[in-house]
């Protein structure tokens, strides 16, 4: 497998101490072989979409890795496990929810993973923080850079946390 990989994450989380999660949980994701933490934004506070739930906090990474895209899921599957993820209801409330947004200019479709991620194009709470730390990142479905997707996307329930 060759090396020298980009990736882009979206953490989200809205149970528990949502800001020690996503600290750690980016810690741990440092920790592991094969990945590195390049980049990271500021966290964002940020109204629910979905079912009523209490707010998030979300923010996104830039991963280098050596780590293929399922080999990567399954690493971040396994780390939400690790704060206790439990699937309940469709899009309800969780400790830890990190999505697998962007690998290289990838496109990938398999039963279990799509890349880019389908939904994230039109999602505040992903491009806001995404646009911080890869703003030139070129989407590959839209073909438009990410600081492009977040111009046109509401900017209101999404606010930058100190
Ligand atoms: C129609 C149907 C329109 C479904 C939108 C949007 C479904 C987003 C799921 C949708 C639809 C989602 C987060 C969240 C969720 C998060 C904030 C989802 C999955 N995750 N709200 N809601 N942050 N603010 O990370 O994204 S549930
Ligand atoms: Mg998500
Ligand atoms: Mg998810």
């Amino acid at each position: 497998m060759s090396v020298g990989h980009q990736a882009a994450i979206g953490l989200g989380s809205n149970l528990g101490d949502s800001e020690a999660t996503l600290k750690d949980a980016l810690s741990k994701l440092d920790f592991i072989p094969g990945i590195h933490v390049a980049a990271r934004s500021h966290l964002y506070q940020t109204a629910p979409i979905g079912p009523p739930q209490p707010d998030y906090l979300n923010a996104c990474a830039i991963l280098s890795t050596s780590l293929a895209p399922e080999t990567l899921l399954h690493t971040l599957l396994n780390i939400e496990k690790q704060f206790g993820r439990v699937r309940r209801e469709r899009w309800g409330a969780r400790t830890l929810d990190i999505d697998l947004l962007l690998y290289d200019n990838l496109t990938l479709t398999l039963p279990q993973l799509q890349i880019p991620h389908p939904r994230m194009a039109d999602r505040a709470f992903v491009l806001i923080p995404l646009a911080e730390i890869a703003p030139n990142w070129i989407e590959p479905v839209s073909g438009k850079t990410i600081a492009t997707l977040a111009q046109q996307v509401d900017r209101s329930g999404v606010q930058q946390l100190a």
